[in-house]
């Protein structure tokens, strides 16, 4: 067996004729080659073996409640650690990068909430057919392969790390070599012995810790480690009562938060490119206000939504509302006093803490039954200034 294989514990299945170094080397470049022609930016291979790291890091976060209550791969960290969970046999991992850096639109005249730049259009998509498409190549050769692209049975960034794709930034993001973070990651786990990267990236961070001192929420609490439970990124998509200390925090955002990549001096100097896309960056408050169920969601289109429920994104555009609305604007006020006697007690909460920054008094009930409101009724936030 070639000393590669050995070195990462790969060892060719009992019913396959082991390759030499030479074919896999030539095999492995016809896949990668194979990928970037479909749109995939960057591509390398990994081991499929334990992720070691990553899997001690998981179980040390959770321990110390940094997860706060996230599943996706803190559910199962031995599996999201092992790809041979997911694929009997796994010896590699191709991890593909597609950049989703692209020049930001003007913000628009009407009142809008603000999009993380990772869903301003469906990058995950093109990745996935990307992969799609290398995967299908490994099968027609009798491998067996599967994509995960953001799947809670894979880490995507360790494996990108490990395929020697990039560093991870004190941001907690992966840096793409000479590229920055403006990347979504995937990996198509496979049976087949490809010649797997050996040489993790480099730091490129040094001393810069912009990043850290960005942070509206300071939810980088170390370097690289995220307090889930000060993020704004996951705050968006926690379900509940929004934690009322990151409220302003928030500012127009509704769904993400680019604050930490946003002040990176590798990702804007080497990122933002000028692909030609159609993307949406901003989204109208009143008029997704307006909205009923079926067309919220719709419009919404691949943002995750904790189990479909457009509630949370109507909570989080009525605190975007308190943030940036003006109580002198006609349709904000009709906005307002229409969700502070909403039927439901969580959208009503959120409005009136709304109408409280508003300085919209009038719309505040003095008492309520539900404890959720009532809890909000004891809690008002100052008006707004400016
Ligand atoms: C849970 C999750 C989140 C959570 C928690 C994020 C976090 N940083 O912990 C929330 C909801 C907050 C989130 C936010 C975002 N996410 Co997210 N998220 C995930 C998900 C589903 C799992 C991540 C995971 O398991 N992390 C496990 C922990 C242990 O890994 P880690 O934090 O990377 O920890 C490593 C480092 O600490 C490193 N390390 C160890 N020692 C040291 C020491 C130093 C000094 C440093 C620097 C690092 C370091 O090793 C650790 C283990 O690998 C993945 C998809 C997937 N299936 O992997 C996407 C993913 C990580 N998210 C992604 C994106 C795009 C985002 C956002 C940018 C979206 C946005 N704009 O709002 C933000 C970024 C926030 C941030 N600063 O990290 C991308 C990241 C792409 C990239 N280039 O890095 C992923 C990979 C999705 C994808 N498939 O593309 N996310
Ligand atoms: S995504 Fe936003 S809230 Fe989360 S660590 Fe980065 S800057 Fe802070
Ligand atoms: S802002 Fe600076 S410290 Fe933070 S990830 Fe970027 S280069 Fe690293």
């Amino acid at each position: 067996m070639p000393e590669w294989c050995l070195r990462f514990g790969i060892v060719p299945l009992a019913n396959q004729q082991p390759i030499s170094r030479e074919e896999a080397a030539a095999y492995t470049e016809q896949l990668l080659a194979l990928g970037t022609a479909h749109s995939i930016d960057r591509i390398g291979v990994a081991p499929a073996a334990t992720m070691q790291r990553a899997r001690e890091t998981l179980h040390a976060r959770k321990s110390l409640g940094l997860h706060d209550t996230m599943q996706f791969t803190y559910r199962n960290p031995d599996r999201s650690t092992n790809p041979q969970v997911s694929v009997p046999n796994a010896q590699s991992m191709i991890v593909g990068a597609c950049s989703y850096a692209t020049d930001a639109p003007p913000a628009p005249l009407q009142l809008s909430a603000r999009v993380a730049r990772y869903a301003w259009a469906n990058y995950y998509e093109s990745l996935r057919e990307g992969l799609g498409v290398v995967s299908d190549a490994l099968r027609a050769d009798g491998w067996s392969a599967h994509v995960f692209v953001d799947h809670n049975a894979l880490v995507d960034r360790e494996s990108a790390y490990l395929a020697g794709l990039g560093w991870y930034g004190k941001n907690a993001n992966l840096l793409i070599n000479g590229a920055g973070s403006f990347f979504v990651l995937g990996s198509v786990v496979t049976d087949a012995p490809l010649v797997v990267n050996e040489r993790p990236a480099d730091d490129g961070c040094g001393a810069c810790k912009r990043c850290l001192d960005s942070c509206p929420t300071n939810a980088i609490v170390e370097p690289g480690v995220i307090d889930a439970a000060k993020c704004l990124a996951w705050l968006v998509q926690k379900p509940g009562v929004f934690n009322r200390d990151y409220r302003v925090a928030l500012a127009d955002r509704v769904y993400g938060c680019d604050s930490c990549q946003d002040v990176c001096p590798p990702t804007i100097r080497l990122g933002i490119t000028t692909k030609p896309s159609v993307v949406r960056a901003w989204v109208p408050i009143l008029q997704m206000l307006e909205m009923d169920d079926a067309q919220l969601l719709e419009s919404v289109g691949q943002w995750y939504i904790a189990d479909r429920n457009p509630m949370w994104v109507r909570r989080n555009l009525l605190i975007v509302l308190g943030n940036i609305g003006s109580a002198s604007d006609e349709a904000v006020r009709n906005a307002i006093q229409k969700f502070c006697t909403h039927a439901e007690p969580m959208l009503q909460a959120h409005a009136i803490w709304s109408a409280a920054r508003l300085g919209l008094n009038q719309f505040i009930p003095a008492t309520d039954e539900d404890p959720t409101v009532v809890e909000e009724l004891r809690n008002l936030p100052e008006v707004r200034v400016g």
